[in-house]
């Protein structure tokens, strides 16, 4: 199998372009677009062997001693990079070809250096690192994703030509099963921290006042999975926050962040004053500031508070929470669940976990249980019950003149949807998003899955 480094396979006129430039990368680098999937399978095709290629002729065609060339296939996730290392001889020519196999947008940058464009889930694309002397960083740039784990290095190591290819670990299929049923055995997993516990307001001259401290803090997403956040009063998602409609209230938001923030009310019909948009409504509340938030509560509803400084950094991060209201006409539950969904440095979450530690609905049946689902990531969930169906009741807080019946209910970011859950059939049913990125890998569960069980 030959390298991208061959220059045997050129046609003459090919024979002028810039030294050290891979000859096969070269000629298709001008046909973008079309060019990254064959890329990709040359790069496939040269990684298989490990050879660095370094006794062909020199791409430039003059040096005497020619710089080896290697290709590497890196792949993406959410949030990794496999393999993490990639060793190479002292002045290697390194080309890498990216895979994104994770649900979101990732890239791969050479810290300070190139970087590939985003790439979407199932992408491609072609890193050029160039000659290697020293050690580089490898991170994604997308905000959050080194911090959750994307970041890699090519080290120099003299002798690497020699050691065994570096190729991302693939699972046998008995360690896929005992990775996937180790992880239901673990289900539901004990984690530090929860997040959705009621916010008790203080009560002064008839006004509730809620107390919020925005902070950064380290969250256990799942057992082990420890992450960078932000989050109110130390939790993700942030206190629920209950009132009635005619209640005043104050908000009263404690920046401790780094950097400023401001609180949004999603939903809720406040005044003008109060809508939380810095430099739109209201000045930044930055660092170590205190800014109170002021209105009377005029519609009901399924409703969410979250940050609107930063936003797609810090709501995935964690700043967010849930307003609920009481309409004049409740439906008749006995059960009434959160499903908070969330998507960014804290991975793929249902109210601030990932399985195995998410928590499961437990009902009696016959039991009717509704669940208001609120997305405050940045993709779209359609969330995918077994066994039983969903009532769609209410849609951002509004009640629908005509509830529908679904077993799939997509919720877009910024989405509220409430619906009704009839218990009625016994057994451990699977619950999760059905955009199956989001919910399992080779090593099984992971995210934004967990269950209903009807006893
Ligand atoms: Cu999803």
């Amino acid at each position: 199998m030959s390298d991208v480094s061959n220059t045997d396979q050129l046609p003459p006129t090919a024979g002028r372009r810039e030294s050290g430039m891979p000859a096969f990368a070269g000629i298709l680098g001008g046909i973008l677009g079309v060019a990254a999937v064959l890329i990709a399978t040359v790069a496939l095709i040269s990684s298989g062997n490990g050879s660095s290629g370094g006794d062909e002729p020199a791409a430039g065609g003059t040096t005497a001693k020619p710089a080896a060339a290697k290709a590497f296939d890196v792949e993406l996730g959410d949030f990794f990079i496999r393999p993490n290392l990639l060793a190479v001889e002292p002045g290697t020519d390194v080309t890498i070809t990216v895979v994104n196999k994770g649900g979101i947008q990732h890239d791969l940058s050479v810290k300070g250096g190139v970087k590939t464009e985003l790439i979407n889930a199932g992408g491609h694309a072609t890193l050029k690192v160039g000659k290697v002397t020293g050690r580089l960083e490898l991170l994604c740039t997308v905000p959050g994703h080194a911090e959750a784990g994307m970041t890699a290095a090519i080290a120099v190591t003299p002798g690497a030509a020699t050691a065994a290819p570096a190729t991302a670990h693939k699972m046998t299929a008995e360690e896929m099963d005992k990775s996937y049923l180790d992880g239901i055995k673990a289900f539901p997993a004990k984690t530090k921290g929860q997040g959705n516990v009621d916010l008790q307001p203080v009560v002064q001259d008839g006004v509730k006042v809620f107390d919020v401290t925005a902070d950064e803090i380290e969250w256990e997403v799942a057992p082990g999975d420890i992450r960078k956040g932000m989050a109110y009063n130390g939790m993700v998602p942030g206190p629920v926050i209950r009132a009635n409609v005619g209640d005043k209230i104050k908000v009263v938001l404690h920046n401790k962040l780094e950097e400023s923030t401001a609180i949004h009310f999603h939903g809720m019909l406040v005044p003008n004053s109060q809508d939380g948009v810095p430099g739109i409504t209201q000045p930044l509340v930055k660092s170590g500031e205190t800014f109170t938030y002021e209105f009377t509560v005029r519609n009901s509803g399924s409703h969410m508070y979250h940050s609107h400084m930063n936003g797609a950094t810090q709501i995935p991060a964690g700043l967010l929470g849930a307003i609920i209201v009481p309409g004049a006409n409740e439906p008749k539950v006995d059960q009434d669940q959160l499903m908070i969904l969330n998507d960014g440095p804290l991975g793929y979450t249902i109210n601030g976990k990932g399985f195995p530690a998410t928590a499961p609905i437990v009902a009696k049946r016959g039991e009717r249980i509704r669940v208001r689902y609120m997305n405050e990531g940045l993709q779209i969930h359609p969330m995918h019950l077994h066994g039983m169906t969903q009532t769609v009741i209410t849609k951002d807080g509004n009640p629908l003149p005509q509830p529908y019946v679904a077993d799939t209910i997509l919720v877009s970011p910024g989405e509220r949807v409430d619906v009704i859950v009839e218990a009625t059939e016994l057994g451990v049913w699977a619950y999760h998003c059905h955009i199956l990125t989001h919910a399992e890998t080779e090593a099984g569960m992971f995210g934004m899955v967990t269950v209903v069980i009807v006893q």
